[in-house]
């Protein structure tokens, strides 16, 4: 089941501009902030809610680590904007494989690491009528200790 809007990727030229727009303007603040080299990305997290599953919702911004990237290619094309939506399950591997099996291409055999240790995968747009969708199944939230 896909339960919760995890986050939506936002292609940015400029992260540090960026997210200095989105704290001036509406208040959000970096929740978290990482390099992902195998995505070619440096992103920031901004939280906007909690969700009842333990995962959040965020916007994701995203600024391209390398001109091969496919948000620096993206960017070439489109400019600035809304690159992608992620969906938040607690089974990513469960979700890609019945999204599968209806036809729709899912880009990873294996879903890979995304923000904050979780597990990704990706379906193509031109199969979700344009909008390029992102499965994520966040960390698991660490017990506290006793
Ligand atoms: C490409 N297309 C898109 C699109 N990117 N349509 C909607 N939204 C997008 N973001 C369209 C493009 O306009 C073309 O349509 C067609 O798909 C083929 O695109 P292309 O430019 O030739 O690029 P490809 O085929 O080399 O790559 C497209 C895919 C690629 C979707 C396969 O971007 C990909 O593998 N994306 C998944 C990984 C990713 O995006 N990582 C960055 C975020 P026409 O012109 O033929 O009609 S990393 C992330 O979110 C993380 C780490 C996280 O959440 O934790
Ligand atoms: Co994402």
């Amino acid at each position: 089941m896909l339960t919760r809007i995890d986050h939506i990727g936002i292609a940015c030229r400029d992260l540090d501009a960026t997210v200095e727009f989105y704290r001036a303007t509406y208040g959000f603040e970096v929740f978290h902030s990482e390099v992902n080299e195998e995505q070619g990305v440096r992103e920031a997290m901004l939280k906007i809610n909690e969700t009842s599953d333990g995962g959040a919702s965020y916007l994701q911004l995203l600024e391209p680590t390398r001109e091969d990237s496919t948000v620096a290619k993206w960017l070439a094309k489109n400019g600035e904007g809304v690159h992608h939506i992620a969906f938040g399950t607690a089974d990513v591997d469960a979700e890609a494989a019945a999204i599968g099996d209806k036809g729709v291409r899912v880009l990873y055999e294996e879903p890979r690491r995304g923000s904050m240790g979780s597990r990704i995968t990706f379906l193509h747009p031109k199969d979700c009528h344009g909008v390029l969708t992102e499965l994520v199944t966040s960390a698991p939230v660490e017990s506290p200790e006793h």
